[in-house]
Order: structure tokens, then sequence, then C-alpha cells
């Protein structure tokens, strides 16, 4: 098979890779939902022609968004995953011996089915005894679950369609009443090159609701420009003080105690946009 998926990473920027088998393709209700395997970056997940994750690179992403927070709460008990569908994000959650009890809230069950059965390596925590699996709407969730997480975790998707609402200043304030009076949120927040008008309002959002807001930053090559942001939003607790005890029981590829606190250290055009 001699064929190529793109996505179009901005309206004039591609990102080209060469696809070895199309695993699957399915209309789900709610959007396109493909895995292929591809050269540079294996298995790769895709919804709606964007890469969501792929087996090359997906530790990265997975590891930054769950351990910088997971490291910087004390005590996190209970932690909410909204999105995520592939399960990744849940793995690293239950690396956490403390956790008693996780919840992923993603919207299209048949993301959940298609990471089971074509990205067992990424889906593989899912089936902990500690994962609560909820098929809906992260939004009306969060709305209907009052003081009830340390940790909440927005894995979505790009802000364009139904995850628009995940970037917005009604959702964060309803994320700050669904946790603990010492709870803290972290969100995927894009590329500083590309998106830098939403890190810029998102921050500002975060910081007007949060007594803490802050960026940091990781390294995913399949995701447009390569260098991407997490906003972390917290009430007591701050990323720059970590838990030193809970990292040395972790397994991890990129994540470390000084990665930890260098992804913190911004370039001044990033640190611009939390200003
Ligand atoms: N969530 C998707 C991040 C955004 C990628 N954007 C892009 N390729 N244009 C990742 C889900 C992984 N659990």
């Amino acid at each position: 098979m001699n064929s190529w998926f793109t996505e179009l990473q901005t309206k004039d920027m591609a990102l080209s890779c060469r696809v070895t088998e199309i695993l699957h393709q399915e209309k789900t209700p709610y959007q396109e939902l493909a895995v292929y395997n591809t050269v540079p970056f294996g298995r790769m997940l895709v919804l709606d022609d964007i890469i969501q994750t792929t087996i090359v690179d997906e530790f990265v992403y997975h590891e930054m968004i769950v351990h910088v927070s997971l490291c910087t709460h004390p005590a996190p008990r209970r932690v909410l995953v909204i999105g995520g569908g592939d399960g990744g994000t849940i793995r690293e959650v239950v690396k956490h011996q403390e956790v008693e009890k996780t919840t992923l809230v993603e919207i299209d069950g048949r993301v959940i089915e298609a990471a089971r059965k074509f990205l067992p390596e990424i889906s593989c925590g899912l089936t902990d005894p500690r994962v609560e699996i909820i098929v809906d709407d992260g939004i009306s969730h969060v709305e209907k679950n009052k003081n009830a997480y340390e940790v909440i975790i927005i894995d979505s998707t790009d802000p364009i369609g139904a995850a628009t609402g995940l970037f917005e200043a009604a959702f964060y304030q309803n994320i700050a009443e669904a946790l603990t009076e010492d709870g803290l949120f972290v969100a995927q927040t894009e590329s500083p090159f590309f998106n830098r008008d939403l890190i810029r309002r998102v921050n500002r959002e975060v910081a007007e609701i949060f007594p803490l807001a802050r960026l940091y930053l990781a390294n995913i090559p399949s995701y447009p420009g390569g260098l991407w942001t997490f906003t972390l939003g917290s009430k007591k607790y701050d990323p720059l003080k970590v838990n030193k005890r809970i990292l040395a029981s972790l397994n991890t590829k990129y994540y470390s105690l000084e990665v930890h606190k260098a992804a913190f250290t911004l370039p001044l055009f990033v640190a611009a946009l939390t200003k």
C-alpha cells in the first residue's frame, strides 16, 4: 500500500505521513473515526482527519497531562478525565496508588471501543478496577457533580465543533465547583505558535477563577508545531512545589522530577501569553 494521510494542521499548513494499512474507519454519531498504521508514528487514532494520538509519541502527552497534576496534589483520591476515550490518560492515572477511583467521561463510546481493539498499549488501563467509564457529555457531567474530585484532567480534541465548550470560562467555573476545596485541574491547550489567542484567553480566564494559573510545555511531534501547551488551574497547591515521594514510584519515559520543573520554564514568547 502506498498512500498518505494528511492532517491540515492549520488552513495553511499540513502534516503528511505514509500509511501502510487502514485498520479501521467508521462514522460515529459524533465524528469520523479512523485508525491507520503509519510509517513514522505507528498506529494512529484520527478523528475528523485530526491526529489524536500515536503509538510513537503518545507517552509524552499522556504522561505530561497526568503526572504534573497528580504529583502536585498530595492526595488525589478521585480523578476525573474528560474526553480521553483512547484511555492513555487513564493508563497514567492508575499508576498512582493513592487514586481510589477515576472516572472517564467520554462523549463518543465508539472511540473507547476502537482504542480497545486497535490500540491496546494505550487503552490497557481501562480494565483497572478503579476505573468508572461514563459515555456522556463532559460539560453536563461537571455541572451535575459538585465538590467531587481532587483532580480533573481535560483531555479534549481541538477547540472546534463539540469541544469548543471545553475551552470556555463557564466550563472552567463549573470545573472549579466540581473540584474539592484544594482541587486542581489541567487542560491541553494547543500550540503556542498557532493558537496564541486561545492560550492567552484561557490563561486569563483560569487566572480569574483559580488562585493559581500556570502554563507548561511538552514536545509532541504529531501535533501542529510539535511544541504543545497545557494549562493548570489550582485552588491551593502550586505545581512548582512537587511531591517527590510519589514521583519516585512512577514508571515513565518522559516525565521526571527534572522534566516537571523544566516544563514550567517558558520561552519568552510563551511566557508572554500568560501576562
Ligand atoms: N487530544 C488531542 C490533542 C489535539 C491534537 N491536535 C491536532 N493534532 N491538531 C489527544 C487525545 C489523546 N488522549
